[in-house]
């Protein structure tokens, strides 16, 4: 059921503790957390803990809950004292989306191309 943690899922086993992750901010309802194959000097994902497919379905069901992921992801910009950075949601394979838990990626600390690949 939407919101609910899946059990193959790899996000809801980080939220759960039990898959290890470089966490660097956490609230009572979000997680951020360093991606393990870092795309910029700076790239940390911001997740909700509970299981949406993609922002789109998170959004709909849980605006607050959305909003939560963008105020985090502000967070992390200033924790990693970031003038400029950007957030992408992949959604959807042909976009690079892999994991099926909704995520913002947070990268920054580079110059950023435009438009991206
Ligand atoms: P994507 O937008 O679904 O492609 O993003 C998934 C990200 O999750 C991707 O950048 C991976 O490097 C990252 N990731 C991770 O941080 N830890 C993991 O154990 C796995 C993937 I698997």
């Amino acid at each position: 059921m939407a919101g609910e943690p899946q059990d193959d899922c790899l996000f809801c086993k980080i939220v759960a503790g039990h898959v290890p992750a470089t966490i660097v901010r956490e609230t009572e309802t979000t997680v951020a957390f360093r991606d393990i194959n870092p795309q910029a000097p700076t790239h940390v994902l911001v997740i909700p803990k509970a299981h949406y497919k993609n922002a789109a379905e998170l959004a709909a069901a849980e605006p607050v809950l959305a909003a939560d992921v963008l105020r985090e992801a502000q967070s992390v910009a200033d924790e990693e004292k970031l003038e400029s950075y950007r957030v992408v949601f992949n959604t959807g394979a042909g976009a690079g989306q892999t994991v099926w838990h909704a995520h913002a990626h947070v990268l920054g600390g580079r110059g950023l191309q435009w438009p991206p690949g």
